[in-house]
């Protein structure tokens, strides 16, 4: 551990001398921007001192390095997490008392990036934070988007999407790397020949090129000196200099090339869980792949002057298919630029890969016209045919006569590239996201190439930078925690399991139920002031954050919401547990349907929580543009964290995994990690209702589920769908959502994710939860038993397991 330099004093005069040479000013004229800055400004300059002495020792010991590559990285503020992890956020905390400052306020300054839609991008981030503490020797890499996801504005309880520009106050933290600035080449056309030595020439024609200039943000590990780097590659065109094609008179052309290298990284594509088949994106995912690739290839060669040593020394490893042109990339490399043959390439290159697969939702499994990827990248088109053809030759051995089954599993097939497919065929191993995940890749995602490869198909279950979501997000939690077990769960966070044996402790229960109520009322204060709306003390705060997707079944607590109220108007005096419902999700801005939800959320919203017959005891609360450090306030206030994504369609979730880790208790079905927070938890500790996965998927291949029956036969679903068709007197329309859940629509069955089905189920779990929460004592043990049995959902568990069965790199992590 590297000694804090930093007390307080030293801390004041770094940061006094910041502000006058970067602002000319002095403290007392600062503006908290500034003190913002300057304070970020002192932390880099620990941070750049570790990543060169890190950097340092790759070169010298040339250990195994770990390449994470991901289209998105969701890094949340820097700058508490970075103090917290060197150690001198108490000292910084002090000195910026002295200097008359809130801490929480100057945090709040910074720009949160948004360089990420969701769990997959939140993920990533949470592993370059388990890389750096558990001491993998790790960079990764992504884009450097100038806008990254959409602010979301809630007008007339509708979404509108404006342009994030995080950039202005959010480059602190990245620190160019110009001499590392690569040329990746798009479009154009190719010839290829051997020349009279035998040796192939490729020949690149009319391309476009794009620079790739590196930013390097330094992220610290906990407790180490270790730091792991993330590189964003920013586009930029060297087109303008051109003089070529200006005096030539072929201003507009070059113009097109200039505009179209730098809108590489102009904006983050805003779906998740779902493929968009443009040109854009395709040029995003070569452009990162390229850029990162040509780095590390010629970081190596420089070393060891030849790249026949590449896979003992890196593993690439791609984040869901998004950057497996890896592959391709990597091939082209080897050969056109490296002279090696293709079956030496090719051994290097498929013992470099790993692949993790994030989803199973068929709208996001990525595939490319080989028209399009032809015309893009001419040289890599050429290497998938080549790729496929093996490929094929090797099925065909494996399935014998059966055409149908090789054009099925083949990686191009009538014109078009699977990208998953060739993410298998060119990788050693490819793993899923939680046990059920994992299983069901194998067992009919991926079932064919599991017969064909067991041993490269694995499981890693995610996990969450525990000390950012639990430690600085909710520091009396911590506190607490402290005082009883010690500080060591941390960097040992199984170590929170200790906790289970204060389950009679019945002061320790008393102030569980304290700080949780302290986290609700920063919530509630936060309601007050930006949505208006003034919510009960004692109700239970039940939260649903995370991206609007049908598969997630919102719609499926909103029903049950309508049923409450439908309940209480019909009873008002009925005894009843207050509930506080709140809402955080943005919608892909093409997403029809889930923009529609959100407009349902705001019309059951404004007549529930201006009925005079329900008072406090019910509201609905959507919090707008939820996002990472929204999130950091949301999930220690929250009491009920829904989990109620249809079983089998969420690949993991780990939004589960940091309310739980902050005393939540789960609702939620059999999908995901849910099936593993259930197990460490325990039946009892946990409320799970509805279909399992294969009673889920027999049910939907059947063609027999028919919800106009359920329509039909239960009363209470009855009036919750008639009360939307008619409408909730906003004069908004709902016949369409009712519709697709009656009827079918836009291609699909009726209620495609059966939240009809699982109503009746989810009510009944929901009123245990009411029954619960009468006993407070209880629910403060139940609360207890899921921090407890969080610690295995701690990122830095996973990293080790990937580093121990994956990457086959040293970590300092015990298990
Ligand atoms: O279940 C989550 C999972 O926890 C899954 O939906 C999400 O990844 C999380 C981390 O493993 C995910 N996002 C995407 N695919 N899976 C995705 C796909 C395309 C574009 C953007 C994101």
């Amino acid at each position: 551990m590297p000694k804090n330099l930093y007390t307080k004093n030293a801390l004041k005069e770094a940061i006094a001398g910041k502000l006058q040479r970067h602002f000319a000013c002095e403290v007392a004229d600062a503006t908290k921007d500034q003190i913002y800055e300057a304070c970020a400004l002192v932390v880099r300059d620990a941070l750049t001192e570790h990543m060169i002495q890190t950097q340092n020792e790759v070169e010298k010991y040339g250990e195994r390095q770990v390449h994470y590559l991901c289209m998105e990285f969701l890094v949340g503020r820097s700058l508490r997490n970075n103090a917290y992890n060197l150690g001198m956020l108490d000292e910084l905390t002090a000195a910026l008392k002295e200097m008359g400052y809130e801490m929480a306020d100057i945090f709040e300054q910074e720009a949160d990036p948004g360089l990420g839609n969701g769990g997959l991008g939140r993920l990533a981030a949470c592993y370059m934070d388990g890389m750096a503490t558990t001491g993998v020797r790790g960079t990764g890499y992504s884009i450097r988007y100038e806008h990254g996801i959409f602010k979301q504005k809630i007008e007339d309880g509708q979404q509108v999407e404006l342009p994030d520009s995080w950039l202005a106050s959010g480059d602190v933290w990245q620190i160019p790397a110009m001499d590392d600035t690569r040329e990746v080449r798009i479009g154009g056309t190719i010839d290829t020949h051997f020349d009279e030595n035998g040796k192939l020439v490729v020949e690149y024609h009319d391309y476009t090129p794009v620079l790739a200039v590196p930013y390097d943000m330094p992220i610290s590990g906990y407790d180490t000196g270790n730091i792991a780097r993330l590189r964003l590659w920013e586009a930029k065109s060297p087109i303008a200099l051109d003089m070529k094609l200006f005096s030539s008179g072929e201003y507009l052309k070059a113009l097109e090339k200039h505009a179209m290298a730098e809108t590489i990284s102009m904006v983050l594509y805003p779906e998740d869980n779902h493929r968009e088949g443009q040109s854009l994106r395709l040029k995003q995912q070569y452009f990162l792949v390229s850029a990162t690739l040509q780095d590390i290839c010629a970081k190596h060669k420089a070393k060891y002057g030849t790249l026949a040593n590449f896979a003992h020394k890196h593993v690439l490893h791609i984040n869901d298919t998004h950057p497996t042109l890896v592959i391709p990339e990597l091939m082209r490399i080897l050969m056109d630029d490296n002279d090696m043959s293709w079956e030496n390439a090719w051994n290097i290159t498929s013992q470099s890969v790993a692949y993790t697969n994030h989803t199973v939702m068929p709208e996001a499994l990525e595939c490319w016209p080989v028209s399009l990827v032809q015309e893009l990248m001419p040289r890599i088109m050429q290497i998938i045919h080549e790729i496929n053809e093996r490929f094929c030759r090797d099925l065909w051995n494996y399935f014998p006569n059966d055409f149908q089954k090789i054009s099925r599993l083949a990686i191009v097939s009538d014109g078009i590239v699977r990208m998953a497919h060739l993410a298998i065929a060119g990788s050693f191993s490819i793993n899923g996201v939680s046990a059920l995940h994992s299983d069901i890749l194998k067992e009919r995602v991926f079932k064919d190439f599991y017969t064909i490869y067991p041993a490269k198909f694995r499981n890693v279950t995610n996990g969450i930078a525990h000390r950012r979501w639990l430690c600085e997000a909710n520091p009396k939690l911590a506190a607490l925690i402290e005082s009883k077990i010690g500080k060591g769960y941390r960097k040992h966070p199984s170590e929170l399991q200790v906790l289970a044996n204060y389950g009679e402790d019945k002061a320790l229960l008393a102030q569980l139920g304290q700080i949780k109520r302290d986290n609700k009322l920063r919530l509630a204060e936060y309601i007050k002031e930006h949505n208006g709306i003034e919510v009960n003390m004692d109700s239970i705060f039940d939260v649903q954050v995370k991206r609007l997707h049908e598969y997630k079944r919102q719609m499926l607590n909103i029903l049950h919401i309508i049923s409450l109220y439908h309940k209480l108007k019909d009873n008002p005096g009925m005894d009843f547990v207050p509930r506080t419902f709140v809402f955080g999700s943005k919608a892909a801005p093409g997403y029809a349907v889930a923009k529609k939800t959100i407009q349902l959320i705001h019309s059951i919203a404004n007549m529930i929580n201006n009925d005079p017959d329900i008072g406090d005891k019910l509201k609905v609360v959507f919090i707008e543009d939820y996002k990472v450090s929204l999130a950091e306030m949301i999930m220690p206030a929250a009491e009920i964290s829904e989990q109620i994504s249809i079983a089998g369609k969420e690949a993991s979730g780990t939004g589960n995994m940091k309310f739980m880790m902050n005393g939540a208790l789960t609702i939620g079905t059999m999908d995901g990690a849910n099936v593993e927070i259930c197990e460490a938890v325990g039946r009892e500790n946990i409320f799970i209702f509805g279909m399992e996965t294969p009673e889920a998927e027999a049910l939907a291949a059947s063609g027999n589920y028919e919800p106009m029956l359920i329509y039909q036969n239960d009363p209470v679903i009855k009036r919750v769908m008639d009360h939307m068709i008619h409408g909730f007197g906003d004069g908004v329309d709902y016949t369409d959502l009712a519709n697709l859940l009656l009827h079918g629509g836009n291609g699909g069955p009726a209620d495609r994710y059966m939240s009809l089905k699982d109503f009746s189920s989810y009510a009944v779990a929901q009123e245990r939860v009411g029954e619960m929460y009468r006993r407070p004592e209880n629910w403060n043990y139940m609360s207890l038993m899921n921090i407890a049995n969080s610690g295995r959902f701690a990122a830095d568990r996973s990293v080790a397991e990937y580093a121990q069965n994956i990457w086959r790199v040293k970590t300092n992590f015990a298990f």
